[in-house]
């Protein structure tokens, strides 16, 4: 049960919903006293709905860089204030604006003239990184404050689905390598992030499969196989467990041939601690246009040993 009667939530709805482990709420209650949960008569702890929207507060500004310790004792509203300045730094934008007040008013189809329009200006790689990247960080931002209603965080996902899948170049079989196969582990649902990754990867001329999210490992294992897949790329969001991550990723690395690269990136694997050997860490959408080059220089080389 994850709501109670008492109107709170249980540590471990906490931890689902704000991706900050058990024992990361339990030592900030100890150090700094906060969170500061109620007790259930049996003594668990049941976090109030203001505490959880504090968290998540807490959560977007760490993943942006701040120390828990400046900013736990901050008031929401304080909070609050520096994540809509966090906002304006992502994207000081009239476009992301213009689209964001499109998203609200529920005009999709005008939502999705825009970004066709956007593509036709910049190209699809200064979209994705000038538009989409900063409108989804900024679309995630307003969903915490409550801001924007979670159909219109899905309004936002499909109209931006569609039209990635229909302006990225299409997989016509004659793409060159190195084969691409793209998925993301269990649990994570975030699929933005690798359809901008399978974009970029077609616009290098790559051949890129995506399974879309969610593939057991030893699934991506065998597709990896059944390919003949140079690359397995990963994408993490903000939200998938750091205390998982390591442990995930090492189980396919010993699934994987010794000779496929395994490439992780998104937002989940900037801050994350350890990345088992052999696993590239990738946070950009630029550094697959890097590694693609580096994997084909490399290429080239072991060709000219042979
Ligand atoms: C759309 C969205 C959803 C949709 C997803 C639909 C879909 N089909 O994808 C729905 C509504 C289902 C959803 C659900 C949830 N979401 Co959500 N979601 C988002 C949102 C707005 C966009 C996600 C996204 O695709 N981002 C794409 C880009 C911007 O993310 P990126 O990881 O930084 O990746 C970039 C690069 O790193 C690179 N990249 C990505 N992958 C890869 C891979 C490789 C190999 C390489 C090289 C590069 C690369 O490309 C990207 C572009 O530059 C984000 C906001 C945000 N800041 O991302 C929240 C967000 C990720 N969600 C959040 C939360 C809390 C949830 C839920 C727990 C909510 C709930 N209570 O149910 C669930 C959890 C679902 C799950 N189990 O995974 C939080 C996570 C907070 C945290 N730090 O833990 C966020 C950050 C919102 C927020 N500000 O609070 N969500």
């Amino acid at each position: 049960m994850n709501s109670t009667s008492l109107g709170g939530l249980t540590i471990s709805a906490v931890e689902r919903e704000t991706g900050l482990s058990k024992d990361v709420l339990r030592v900030w209650e100890r150090r700094y006293g906060f969170p500061a949960p109620l007790r259930t008569a049996a003594g668990e702890r049941l976090y109030p709905e203001e505490q959880l929207a504090k968290l998540k507060l807490v959560r977007r500004l760490m993943d942006a860089g701040m120390r828990p310790g400046r900013i736990l004792s901050m008031s929401f509203e304080s909070l609050n204030g520096l994540v809509r300045g966090s906002d304006s730094e992502v994207s000081a934008d009239s476009a992301l604006d213009g689209a964001l007040a499109l998203l609200k008013a529920h005009r999709g189809a005008e939502l999705r003239s825009a970004f066709h329009h956007a593509i036709l200006h910049d190209g699809l790689f200064r979209f994705l990184t000038d538009m989409a990247t900063p409108l989804a960080i900024r679309v995630g931002n307003a969903w915490m404050r409550g801001d924007i209603r979670i159909f219109e965080e899905h309004l936002f996902t499909e109209q931006l689905t569609a039209t990635l899948r229909a302006a990225m170049p299409q997989d016509s079989g004659t793409g060159r390598p190195p084969r691409v196969l793209l998925t993301t582990l269990p649990g994570e649902q975030h699929g933005l992030g690798l359809l901008m990754a399978e974009a970029t990867l077609r616009l290098e001329g790559a051949q890129s499969i995506s399974l879309g999210p969610q593939t057991p490992v030893g699934d991506i294992a065998a597709a990896c196989l059944a390919n003949r897949s140079d690359v397995v790329a990963l994408s993490f969001s903000a939200n998938f467990p750091q205390n998982q991550l390591t442990g995930a990723v090492g189980m396919l690395r010993a699934a994987l041939p010794a000779e496929t690269a395994l490439w992780c990136g998104g937002a989940g694997v900037v801050h994350a601690r350890r990345i088992p050997d052999g696993v590239a860490r990738m946070t950009g959408l630029q550094e697959i246009r890097n590694e693609v080059a580096a994997w084909r220089a490399a290429r080239t080389e072991r060709g000219a040993q042979q």
